[in-house]
C-alpha cells in the first residue's frame, strides 16, 4: 500500500505488484511507485490585459513560471502550469471604442498575440486561459452565487478613494499615505460613490491576521509579506464585487445590471481553468489534484488582490489556500520606469531582436538569473546582457562543453574512454570532495532550489560544477600530459570526469535552457529529459550515467557575438 497525500489528506490506495522474477518490471514498478508519491503540483502566472501588448514583464514571469514547471516536470512530478488573459473591464471596453472595433474583437486579436508570445517563447502552458471562455463565466457565475448565498456579497452603497488607472478603491488611510495620489500612475485618486454588490472582506480581518501569521512562507520574498502583513493592521473594508460603470464584463446572477468587477472576474481563473466552480464536472475530476498551487507568480503591484482578497475568497468558498503567492519586483528599463511616453519600453521586437543575436535559451537565461525575483528592481540594459552572456554561457558553459568534447575526440577518437571517477577529488586542494560525492550534493541543492523557487540560485549552483570541470583543466591540463603516451590513461581519467560534469550539469540546467541543454546532452551521448522526467533528476544526474564507449560528438553551444553599440 502507498500513501497518496494531496492537501492533507491520506488514502491508501492498493496496488497490484507485477510478478516476481522479472527485474526489470520490478526496478520499473519501484521507480513508479517512487514517483506516484510525488503530488501533483500547480503554479499560475497573472492573467494578461489584453489592451496592451505582450511585453518584457509578461515574458518574465511566463518564464520563470516555465522554468520552475519544466523542473517539476524533469523530476518526475505531474505539473499544471497556467496562463492566460483578462479580457473584461473598462479599460479594454474603452480601447476598442478608441479603435472602433467591439471589445470582444480586441480581445480575440491581443489574445492570440499573447498565445503567439507563449509559443514564440517555447513556453510549456498547460492550458491557456481567456476570461471572455464560457467555461470561465459560467463557473465564476457559479462561485457568485454561493457567495451571495453565504451571505458573503450584498448589495450596498459605497463611497470612496478610486484609482482610476488601476481599476481599484483605495481606504482613507491608504489614500492619505499616498497624498491621494495613484502610485502606479501619479493620477489623483478620485472620490467614487455606487450601488454594488460588495464582498464582505471586512469579516476575514481576524482570520486572514492568523492566517499569516500562521504562513510566514505564504507571501514571498519575505519583505513583500511584511508588507501586506503591516497593510493588513490598518484594518479591511468590504470590496466591490460588481460595477455599473461599464458593461463589458460577466452579468450578475439575477442583477445582470450589475457587471462582474473585473478583478474578482480574473482571480477565479485560477479555479475555473481547474473546473473547481462544478466539483463534480468533468474538468474538476481531471483536474480538482492540482488545487492548491504550489505558486501564484505575480508582479509587486498586484499583490494585494493575490495576498488578501483571493485568500478571503478562497476562506468564503472554503476552498484550501495557495501554498505560496510569489510577488517579484520589475524590469526598469536604464534606470527608470519603463512607460510608454519614455519609450523605453522592452517590448516584443527587442525581445526577437536578442533572439535573433543571442538565441531564445540565452534570453531565459539572462531572465532566470539577473531578474528581479526579490524585492529590488532589475535594471535591464543590452551591455550587463551582452556581458553575462559572454561570461557565463560562453566562456564558461559552452567553453568547457567545447574544451572537454574536443580532447575527447582529439585523444580518443570521440569515444567516452574507460576510467574510474567516482572516487577521484574534484581539485588538487586538501579535503576536496570526490566527483560524485560533490555532484549528488549539488544536485540535491539545485533541485531543492527549483521547488522553493530559488531560480537564480538553482542556475549559480548548477554552474558551479562547470566551473569545478573548468578548475580541473586548469589544475590538470590534460591537453599537456596527453603528448606523453604513457599519461593517457590519466587524460582518460581526467576527460571521463570533465564529460560526466558537462552531462549532469547539463541534466540540471534543462528547465532553464531545454533547446541548448538538449543539444549538449544529445552530443554527450546522453539519453534527454526523457530519461530524468521517467526516471527524476537524482537519478539521471547521479554519477556514472555516461558509459565508457559512449560516442561523444564536438560541440559548442554558445557563440561569441559582437558587443552592442
Ligand atoms: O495586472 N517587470 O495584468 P497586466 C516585471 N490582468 N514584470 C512585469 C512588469 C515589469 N516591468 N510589468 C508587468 C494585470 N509585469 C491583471 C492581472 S491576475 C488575476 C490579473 C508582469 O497585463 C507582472 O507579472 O497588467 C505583473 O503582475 C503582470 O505582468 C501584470 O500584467
Amino acid at each position: 500500500m502507498e500513501p497518496e497525500a494531496r492537501a492533507g489528506a491520506h488514502r491508501w490506495v492498493v496496488r497490484q505488484i507485477p510478478a516476481q522474477g522479472k527485474r526489470s518490471d520490478l526496478h520499473a514498478y519501484n521507480r513508479h511507485l517512487m514517483l506516484s508519491q510525488r503530488t501533483p503540483v500547480s503554479i499560475t502566472t497573472p492573467i494578461y490585459y489584453v489592451n496592451d501588448r505582450p511585453h518584457i514583464g509578461h515574458a518574465y514571469t511566463t518564464t520563470l513560471c516555465d522554468v520552475w514547471a519544466r523542473a517539476q516536470r524533469l523530476d518526475g512530478r505531474e505539473v499544471f502550469f497556467l496562463t492566460g488573459t483578462d479580457e473584461h473591464g473598462a479599460k479594454v471596453e474603452k480601447s476598442a471604442r478608441e479603435r472602433g472595433i467591439s471589445p470582444q474583437a480586441l480581445a480575440d486579436e491581443n489574445s492570440a498575440e499573447f498565445r503567439r508570445v507563449m509559443e514564440l517563447f517555447g513556453l510549456s502552458n498547460d492550458d491557456f486561459i481567456r476570461t471572455t471562455e464560457a467555461r470561465h463565466e459560467s463557473q465564476v457565475k457559479l462561485f457568485v452565487q454561493r457567495l451571495l448565498a453565504s451571505g458573503d456579497v450584498y448589495l450596498g452603497e459605497f463611497e470612496g478613494w478610486y484609482d482610476e488607472g488601476q481599476e481599484e478603491y483605495v481606504t482613507d488611510t491608504r489614500a492619505k499615505e499616498l497624498e491621494y495620489k495613484s502610485p502606479i500612475s501619479g493620477k489623483p485618486l478620485v472620490r467614487a460613490k455606487e450601488h454594488n454588490y460588495y464582498f464582505k472582506l471586512s469579516a476575514y480581518q481576524a482570520r486572514l491576521e492568523q492566517f499569516f501569521d500562521a504562513h510566514p512562507e505564504f507571501v514571498r520574498p519575505a519583505g513583500r509579506f511584511n508588507e501586506v502583513r503591516g497593510r493588513l493592521r490598518d484594518g479591511l473594508q468590504d470590496v466591490p464585487v460588481t460595477r455599473t460603470n461599464f458593461s463589458w464584463g460577466i452579468g450578475m446572477p439575477s442583477a445582470p445590471e450589475h457587471v462582474i468587477y473585473v478583478w474578482i472576474d480574473a482571480l477565479f481563473n485560477y479555479t475555473t481553468a481547474l473546473g473547481l466552480g462544478e466539483p463534480n464536472g468533468e474538468l474538476a475530476k481531471a483536474r480538482a489534484k492540482f488545487w492548491p498551487p504550489e505558486y501564484h507568480v505575480i508582479g509587486k503591484e498586484i499583490l494585494w488582490f493575490h495576498a488578501v482578497v483571493w485568500p478571503a475568497l478562497l476562506m468564503a468558498l472554503g476552498l484550501p489556500m495557495p501554498k505560496c503567492v510569489y510577488a517579484h519586483s520589475f524590469w526598469i528599463s536604464n534606470g527608470q520606469k519603463m512607460s510608454k511616453s519614455l519609450g523605453n519600453f522592452i517590448d516584443l521586437e527587442t525581445i526577437e531582436s536578442y533572439f535573433a543575436k543571442y538565441g531564445l535559451d540565452a534570453w531565459r537565461w539572462y531572465m532566470t538569473t539577473q531578474g528581479p525575483l526579490g524585492t529590488q528592481d532589475s535594471d535591464f540594459s543590452p551591455k550587463h546582457f551582452h556581458e553575462i552572456y559572454t561570461a557565463q554561457l560562453v566562456n564558461t558553459y559552452a567553453n568547457c562543453a567545447s574544451r572537454t568534447s574536443s580532447m575527447i575526440e582529439k585523444y580518443f577518437g570521440g569515444v567516452m574512454p574507460e576510467a574510474e571517477t567516482a572516487s577521484m577529488p574534484i581539485s588538487a586542494t586538501a579535503g576536496a570532495p570526490t566527483w560524485s560525492a560533490f555532484t549528488s550534493d549539488i544536485s540535491s541543492k539545485v533541485i531543492k532550489h527549483y521547488a522553493a523557487f530559488e531560480l537564480a540560485e538553482a542556475a549559480d549552483s548548477a554552474l558551479s560544477i562547470i566551473r569545478a570541470v573548468d578548475v580541473l583543466i586548469n589544475e590538470t591540463q590534460p591537453f599537456k600530459l596527453a603528448k606523453d603516451p604513457t599519461k593517457l590513461p590519466e587524460v582518460a581519467r581526467i576527460l571521463s570526469a570533465c564529460a560526466e560534469g558537462v552531462r549532469i550539469a547539463s541534466v540540471l540546467l534543462t528547465p532553464i535552457m531545454p533547446t541548448k541543454c538538449a543539444e549538449v546532452l544529445a552530443a554527450f551521448g546522453a539519453k534527454t529529459t526523457e530519461e530524468a522526467a521517467t526516471n527524476g533528476i537524482e537519478s539521471s544526474a547521479r554519477w556514472g550515467g555516461l558509459q565508457p564507449g559512449t560516442k561523444i560528438l564536438k560541440c559548442a553551444p554558445f557563440m561569441r557575438v559582437d558587443a552592442p553599440v
